[in-house]
């Protein structure tokens, strides 16, 4: 039966385990190019024994970014800043992932530690662009430009450039960013999608963006790595995107070469109710896992060894990924496995062995 370091093959590529890095935006970007922080942020975490790391959000365009400090990989300079640090990363036995994203209507804010609001263009901001011209609101009250269909194809053209570049920069795993609020969950949920042409209404017309894209990406995406979506798999909301909708479209997605859905949720509308609470987006993963019959992973408020270890034991989740508990400790895994009695325990670096004897 699996368990949590019981090693996870996906096409061509093995986890040493179930445990992975989440991808977590650190807003320390210059012009979108990673830097010393990056690689000591995800390479503490690798060296820490995770068996997958996925770089933070990073946007396919300039105006894709949440943040003016977020990562991009719209051009090759940002690509071989990532290089290194995946270079850094597979030396030390995990694999290199990258989460590619556009940010919509909720582009152009400040960094958290800055307030986090939208940022006027005059202090650095920029014009967003969405689905339709609705603004997220509270903090984020800029109204978005409705993309045309010539503007959705430069958006989808430059998710495939993003992916060369990050096939070209090592990654060996995938992620498209559709969950949040960003630019593709704002075309699913019809909270944010007003649309009336062929990618708004109708539940096959608000999944086209994605499934299009995702769709371009597996071609241009050698066969022999992963491809995977973040999804929220609901909004927590009355009239918005629903789990149901969620099973449906992973269903799709498998068909065009997606390997694994990566199952969040909310964050498209400021007003949403959610149950927060430990493991609380478990059950996404085992829905989307057991009716779409595709690879999930599990996201949010996982913090404990045997919490994660009975999420893949019990068949709810393939992977566990943890975001802020791999903040307070980046060797979660290692003691993960000594709490869990992990037997042969997994190995240290070399260097920090002697305080794993
Ligand atoms: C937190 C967040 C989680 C779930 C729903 C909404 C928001 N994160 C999301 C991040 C950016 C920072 C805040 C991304 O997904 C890029």
């Amino acid at each position: 039966m699996s368990h949590l370091f019981a090693p996870f093959p996906l096409r061509s590529v093995t986890l040493r385990n179930r445990i992975g890095v989440s991808p977590m935006c650190m807003y320390s970007a210059v012009e979108g190019v990673t830097n010393d922080w990056h690689l000591v942020h995800l390479g503490a975490r690798a060296a820490g024994g995770a068996g997958l790391v996925i770089a933070e959000a990073t946007a396919v365009l300039p105006e894709g970014r949440i943040t003016p400090g977020c990562a991009g990989l719209w051009s090759d300079a940002q690509a071989e800043a990532l290089a290194r640090i995946n270079r850094f990363l597979k030396a030390q036995g995990a694999v290199p992932g990258v989460q590619l994203a556009h940010a919509g209507r909720k582009a152009s804010a400040a960094v958290p530690w800055e307030g986090g609001a939208h940022l006027p263009n005059a202090a650095g901001g920029w014009d967003t662009v969405a689905p339709s011209a609705v603004a997220f609101g509270d903090s984020l009250p800029k109204v978005p430009a409705a993309l045309d269909e010539a503007g959705i194809a430069r958006v989808q053209e430059a998710f495939v450039a993003a992916a060369q570049r990050a096939l070209a920069a090592g990654c060996e795993w995938l992620e498209l960013h559709s969950a949040h609020g960003y630019l593709s969950h704002q075309f699913l949920s019809p909270l944010s999608n007003r649309r009336s042409d062929r990618y708004g209404g109708g539940f096959e017309n608000r999944i086209r963006f994605l499934v299009e894209t995702a769709r371009a990406v597996r071609r241009a995406w050698p066969d022999r790595l992963p491809l995977t979506a973040r999804l929220s798999c609901t909004d927590w909301t009355d009239g918005g995107w629903t789990l149901d909708e969620s099973v449906e479209l992973a269903r799709k997605l498998k068909g065009e070469g997606v390997d694994l859905i990566d199952c969040s949720s909310g964050g498209n509308v400021p007003t949403a109710k959610i149950p927060v609470g430990a493991g609380y987006q478990v059950p996404l993963a085992e829905r989307v896992r057991r009716e779409a019959g595709i690879a999930t992973a599990a996201v949010g408020l996982i913090t404990e060894p045997m919490q994660a270890d009975q999420i893949v034991r019990n068949g709810q989740a393939d992977v566990v990924l943890l975001a802020r508990e791999f903040l307070r400790d980046p060797n979660w895994p290692l003691r993960a496995a000594r709490a869990l009695h992990v037997k042969p325990p997994p190995v240290p670096p070399p260097q920090y062995g002697r305080a794993w004897g």
